[in-house]
């Protein structure tokens, strides 16, 4: 059987080096595998205040960033999330389904709401998981590539999967995540024990950065003591951060990174990484702009939304009828 493959991101600020290489590096070669459904996650962004200008060229930006990733819009289908209405219809049926318990466990949750005054913090971030599995079950999806952080999730998705199925009989596709073996997490390069995060932008690398800041930015990343390149991520967690960056865009395992710079010290090493990172995102910028200008993207937005309803649409009806909700039309 072909595959069905999705996922998400949030058009949340300026997307960085871990988005790159924890999942739209990847997204090109998924679509060898079966249809795509790729999409730009905006209802979630409003999960957190964002000014609606800044989310409307966010939503643009991260249109073109995914093209510019190269995917093959005759196999994956961009789209954006709020223009296919069943994502909403079916968050509102299968938020009976998750409970506040699990809810209040989930890690990202509790990383986001502890930043914030309680009575600040919206039923929307709480409910995050419930849209993100109404996302995933609408298409059918059985793999989702995600960096590490989304595995709880979608580990939520298929305990939902599961409780509705056992109630209602085999209605749901039983979804699976998938993560690089090679940099599902990316670190900040001021703070290797925290996670490049776009929302925390300390340490990032963003994909819009000028190549002089980025080469900069790695030159002065956080190292360890010691002089020796070696992948240790208790006590070396910035060198370990450095050599997962390299091995990541290089394709490359972490040991054969390592042996590349056995007599290496840190300056050259360093040198090597901004190298390798300068010459990848050089490229995708390039790609990046001559997407933004033609404006291709308005195109690919619509006709992967069109697409998107009609198999988002299909699985609703599906789920109406096994809950017990009349399709009268
Ligand atoms: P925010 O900081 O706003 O929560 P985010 O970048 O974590 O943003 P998304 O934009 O929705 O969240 O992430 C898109 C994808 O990128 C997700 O699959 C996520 O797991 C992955 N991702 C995010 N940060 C990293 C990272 N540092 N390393 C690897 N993958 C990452
Ligand atoms: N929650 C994800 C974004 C996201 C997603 C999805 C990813 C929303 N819906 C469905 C995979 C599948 C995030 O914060 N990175």
């Amino acid at each position: 059987m072909a595959e069905r493959i999705l996922t998400g991101i949030k058009p949340t600020g300026q997307l960085t080096l871990g988005n790159y290489i924890g999942v739209l590096k990847n997204l090109k070669k998924e679509t060898e595998r079966g249809e795509c459904f790729y999409f730009i996650a905006d209802l979630h962004a409003l999960t957190l205040p964002i000014e609606p200008e800044v989310l409307r060229q966010n939503s643009i930006d991260l249109a073109c960033f995914y093209l510019a990733a190269g995917i093959d819009t005759k196999k994956a289908n961009l789209f954006l999330q709020s223009s296919v209405s069943a994502h909403a219809e079916l968050n509102a049926i299968m938020q009976n389904y998750l409970y506040m318990g699990e809810l209040s466990r989930m890690t990202q949750f509790k990383d986001k709401s502890s930043k914030m005054k309680e009575s600040a913090i919206g039923l929307g971030l709480f409910a995050y998981p419930v849209l993100m599995a109404s996302d995933i079950i609408l298409y059918d999806a059985n793999i989702v590539p995600v960096g590490e952080d989304q595995v709880q999730h979608v580990e939520l998705t298929r305990d939902l999967v599961n409780r509705f199925n056992n109630r209602y009989g085999e209605v749901l596709t039983l979804p699976k995540y998938e993560m690089r073996k090679v940099g599902a997490r990316i670190m900040s390069l001021s703070d290797p024990s925290k996670k490049m995060s776009k929302s925390d932008p300390k340490g990032d690398i963003f994909l819009k950065d000028d190549l002089t800041t980025i080469r900069k930015k790695i030159m002065s990343a956080v190292t360890d003591s010691g002089s020796e390149v070696k992948y240790d991520v208790e006590n070396k967690p910035g060198i370990s951060n450095l050599l997962t960056i390299y091995a990541a865009l290089k394709e490359i395992s972490i040991e054969d990174a390592e042996k590349e710079f056995v007599n290496s010290r840190y300056g050259d090493f360093k040198k090597a990484v901004a190298d390798v990172v300068c010459n990848e995102l050089g490229a995708f910028q390039e790609k990046y702009r001559q997407i933004l200008e033609s404006k291709e993207y308005e195109k690919v937005l619509l006709e992967g939304a069109a697409r998107a309803r009609e198999v988002a649409n299909s699985t609703l009806k599906r789920v109406k009828k096994a809950v017990g909700l009349l399709n009268l039309e």
